[in-house]
């Protein structure tokens, strides 16, 4: 005969299992109970930028183990790196993540959504639909050139620390110091904030 179980009643078939095992457990999988904060940036310079960028937000939420906290205003700004007018403009934010992934798994996350917007890489800094740089990941700092912590060029563009000081002024970029007298160092010309787009949060 079976014995209905009720909620509420402890089953006095199942032994506890001694809290000391539970930390011991919980500690081998320290990702477990244990999100990390990390900083993405996107930039779009191909194709319907406002709506790729919308995509890869919500890309980035179907994620498991991985939430969206936030998400900056949508700058329009002048590419760097290449000949002035030999590329459309890109549009650029910032997204704030909890992640129980570890940085390379959030790296191949990244690389996911790049794929599925068709990105085409030929050219470094060349033209593309969408690029998902990890900004930062925790404090975590290292020099793998596979995924370098905290990306080796952020602290020198605009177009990263301008939307990432609007979701987060206090902010600081591991090794650098904090992102608003980064900023300040900067020139903000060519990164202009455009109020009249917006993206979505994820619900
Ligand atoms: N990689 C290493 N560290 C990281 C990291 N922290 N995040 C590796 C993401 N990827 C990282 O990237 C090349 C390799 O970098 C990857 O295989 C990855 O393992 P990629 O995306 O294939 O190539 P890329 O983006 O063309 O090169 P790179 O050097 O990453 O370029 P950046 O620095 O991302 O710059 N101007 C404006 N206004 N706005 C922009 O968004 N973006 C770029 C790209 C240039 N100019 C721009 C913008
Ligand atoms: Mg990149």
């Amino acid at each position: 005969m079976t014995v209905p179980f009720t909620a509420g009643q402890s089953d006095p078939t199942v032994q506890p299992v001694p809290t000391s095992v539970v930390e011991q457990v919980d500690a081998a999988d320290h990702t477990l109970s244990n999100p990390h904060r990390a900083v993405i940036s996107l930039g779009s310079n191909l194709g319907n930028r406002l709506e790729t960028l919308q995509g890869a937000v919500d890309a980035l939420e179907d994620t498991p183990g991985l939430r969206v906290k936030a998400v900056s205003p949508v700058y329009e700004t002048e590419p760097w790196g290449v000949e002035p007018g030999s590329q459309p403009a890109y549009f650029n934010a910032v997204v704030l993540v909890k992640t129980t992934l570890p940085p390379a798994s959030l790296l191949e996350r990244a690389q996911a959504v790049e794929e599925a917007f068709h990105r085409v890489r030929d050219e470094r800094w060349g033209p593309r639909t969408i690029d998902v740089d990890i900004v930062a990941y925790a404090d975590v700092v290292s020099d793998d050139p596979a995924l370098t912590l905290p990306h080796p060029r952020a602290h020198e563009r605009a177009f990263v620390l301008a939307p990432w000081h609007d979701v987060d002024p206090e902010a600081s970029l591991t090794g650098r110091g904090s992102v608003a007298e980064l900023l300040d160092a900067l020139t903000r010309e060519g990164v202009e904030p455009r109020a009249d787009l917006e993206l979505r949060l994820p619900e």
